[in-house]
């Protein structure tokens, strides 16, 4: 099988394993593991920020952030399609009590006017506005790059409002790696960012939250009401630090094999690719074919490749680590024989 549906599906690589097994650990919840104190340290340094703390996962990351930033009742200001509003279970309203107003950006990035009208004033009536999040890259839009600029201006709008800003960086080294531009140029426009360890990285498990002095004071107390106050962590750190150290710079391969895919999709007749695809992520549009998304795929994994259905006509490909170009090259011929060219 040539597994596209995520890049969560990638398995640790050797040197990960064997930084797992020789792992220096202590207990973390008594601030003694070296192991993570090393990955934190290290994560802060690469996120421009004061410090940072290691989680669980993405999810568990935006929600303690969410926790932290915001008080029960306030609203939150976030994209229609972000993972946070679409894919944490509803977790905002459930466990921080907050109500989300959404905007609807274009590739991702909402239009900083927008924003700025969605503020709440002082008024009995209406709730606070506790927080705007940002998604870089933008996975609903496609692995969109959201832009510094784009960044800035609803930064600059909220420490004007006096509201914090928090980016779900799940996949901010693919925009770092496409762009060419520096992490700090992405995060110095936000208060508190998280990023992924577990998804292109190809680290097994965790996600590292990163924020100034304060912050993470107090969202280390919610990471422990959450139950995610580990002990001998070092064992999974230890690989998240191979992750952050030897993994980013070879992003732009999995940036390379989407392309490939973007190509193959874009000649076969009936299906679109819809995102300007500029990382690993490509999404088609396969009405044309006849077939729903779910047909579609499971179509697809009769003749060995796995995508997922990211609507009623819309599937995913994301590339990553654990796929080749010689797997994109099986994946062109696959599609070739199973469509007649545009
Ligand atoms: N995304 C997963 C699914 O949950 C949809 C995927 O396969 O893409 N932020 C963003 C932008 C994400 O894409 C994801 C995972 C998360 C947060 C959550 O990370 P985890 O899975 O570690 O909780």
């Amino acid at each position: 099988m040539i597994d596209l549906r995520s890049d969560t599906v990638t398995k640790p690589i050797e040197a990960m394993r064997k930084a797992a097994y020789e792992a220096e650990v202590g207990d973390d919840v008594y601030g003694e593991d070296p192991t993570v104190q090393k990955l934190e340290e290290e994560a802060a340094g690469i996120l421009g920020k004061e410090e940072a703390l290691f989680v669980t996962s993405g999810t568990q990351g935006n929600q303690i952030a969410v926790l932290t930033h915001t008080r029960p009742g306030n609203e939150i200001l976030l994209e229609t399609n972000s993972h946070i509003f679409y894919y944490e279970s509803g977790a905002v309203a459930a466990l921080a009590g907050v109500q989300t107003r959404t905007i609807t950006g274009e590739n991702g990035e909402m239009a900083p006017v927008e924003v700025e009208a969605a503020i709440r004033t002082e008024d009995q009536h209406f709730p606070e506005t506790g927080l705007i999040c940002l998604e870089n890259t933008h996975n609903r839009a496609g692995g969109a790059i959201v832009s510094p600029q784009n960044m800035h201006s609803i930064h600059t709008i909220a420490k004007k409002h006096s509201i914090p800003v928090h980016v779900d960086g799940a996949r901010l080294f693919n925009a770092v790696a496409a762009s060419g531009l520096s992490v700090k140029e992405f995060t110095v426009h936000c208060d508190t960012v998280q990023i992924c360890l577990s998804k292109g990285l190809g680290a097994p498990v965790g996600s590292i939250i990163a924020g100034d002095h304060s912050f993470i004071k107090r969202a280390r107390k919610w990471r422990k009401r959450l139950g995610g106050g580990l002990r001998q962590a070092g064992v999974i750190a230890a690989p998240g630090l191979v992750a952050l150290t030897q993994m980013r710079d070879r992003l732009s391969e999995d940036h390379d094999k989407a392309e490939i895919l973007k190509e193959a999709l874009q000649s076969c007749k009936g299906i679109e690719v819809i995102n300007g695809v500029d990382t690993n992520i490509v999404v088609a549009d396969v009405s044309g074919t006849g077939m729903t998304s779910d047909q579609f795929v499971d179509s697809l994994k009769e003749k060995g490749i796995l995508a997922v259905s990211f609507g009623p006509s819309l599937v995913r490909f994301t590339t990553h680590y654990d796929v080749s170009m010689n797997d994109m090259k099986k994946v062109s011929n696959i599609l070739g024989g199973s469509f007649s060219s545009k």
